[in-house]
């Protein structure tokens, strides 16, 4: 009989949570950027093998919430961890560990389930900078294990997933054999997008933007997916679009790329801005665009 149960990951905005998460699972269910508070909601990767069916759920980097998309953002982290077999604290190595994360250590003791930290990012941080850190860590109380590992190169994540095992509390399978995620293709998609803008656009554009798929169909071997990028200053919108239009067609091409991957099918790809000023305090949009509480 497998060993089966629930995984949080959780850790600061940029320390490299949905990089892990998908070097776990093996393919990209989590979007990743360079730019903090990428994920916004929580997203389940599923790994089953012989012997297991790991759940793993990848959150939003916590920080200072400042409307209520935030507020959601920092809701779902709380409720990621209820429940859960496991905690997996991920510090960014080569940034260090700071005293936020070490009082948020502490407040998941009161969880009572294990705690294991998976310091990333040993790729690019420096030996003599990171072994002060390490032993910072293993003093710490409450903390079952620490791992070092590099999610991006796939350093010590396997050694890791394996450890974790021995925290799985459960007997039955929450997902099929073949499920990666509970997430639908069209979220997927929409995060392709939002992935896409993130990458292309600097400062505080990546914060305001939102995705909403207007149509996405199969039509025969192919897909029609239009899609609209919110922005949520009138002053975003001619940076979004690019002189001539020249970044948001990049963006739709990197986009259309990564969707045509995902689907295995040729897509048609119409993208819009349009602008919505404050929407990340506006319920409604917020409601349309996914982030309450319902599934999207
Ligand atoms: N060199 C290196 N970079 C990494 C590693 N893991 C993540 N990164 C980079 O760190 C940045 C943030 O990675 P994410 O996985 O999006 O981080 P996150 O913790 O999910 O961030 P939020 O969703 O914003 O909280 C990206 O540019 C990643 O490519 C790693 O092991 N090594
Ligand atoms: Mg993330």
């Amino acid at each position: 009989m497998r060993k089966t149960g629930f995984i949080a990951i959780v850790g600061k905005a940029n320390a490299g949570k949905s990089t892990l998460i998908n070097s776990f699972v093996r393919q990209k269910v989590s979007i990743v950027s360079p730019k903090p508070q990428t994920t916004r909601e929580q997203v389940l990767g599923v790994w089953t093998d012989d012997d297991s069916q790991m759940v793993f759920v990848d959150t939003p980097g916590f920080f200072q919430s400042k409307n209520a998309l935030g507020d959601y953002m920092l809701k779902s982290i709380d409720n990621a961890v209820q429940n859960v077999d496991c905690i997996l604290v991920v510090i960014d190595g080569h940034d260090g560990i700071d005293e936020q994360e070490i009082a948020q250590i502490s407040r998941y003791r009161k969880q009572n389930v294990p705690i294991v930290v998976a310091v990333t990012k040993t790729d690019i941080s420096q030996p003599e900078k990171l072994m002060p850190e390490l032993s910072k860590l293993n003093g710490l109380e409450g903390v079952a294990e620490v791992y070092c590992v590099s999610a991006k190169r796939n350093k010590g994540v396997e050694e890791l997933k394996q450890a974790l095992k021995k925290y799985l509390n459960g007997t039955e399978m929450y997902f099929e054999e073949d499920d990666v995620t509970d997430k639908t293709q069209r979220f997927a998609v929409s995060e392709i997008i939002r992935e896409k803008v993130l990458l292309a656009c600097e400062n505080e554009i990546p914060h305001g933007v939102g995705v909403a798929i207007n149509i996405m169909r199969q039509n025969g071997n192919t897909w029609d997916i239009d899609a609209t990028v919110i922005v949520e200053k009138a002053s975003h919108k001619p940076i979004v679009l690019g002189k001539h239009g020249a970044m948001i067609k990049g963006i739709a091409t990197h986009a259309r790329e990564s969707i045509e991957k995902l689907l295995e099918a040729k897509v048609f790809l119409t993208l819009w801005v349009k602008v919505k000023e404050n929407w990340r305090n506006n319920p409604s949009m917020l409601n349309e665009l996914g982030y309450s509480n319902r599934s999207k």
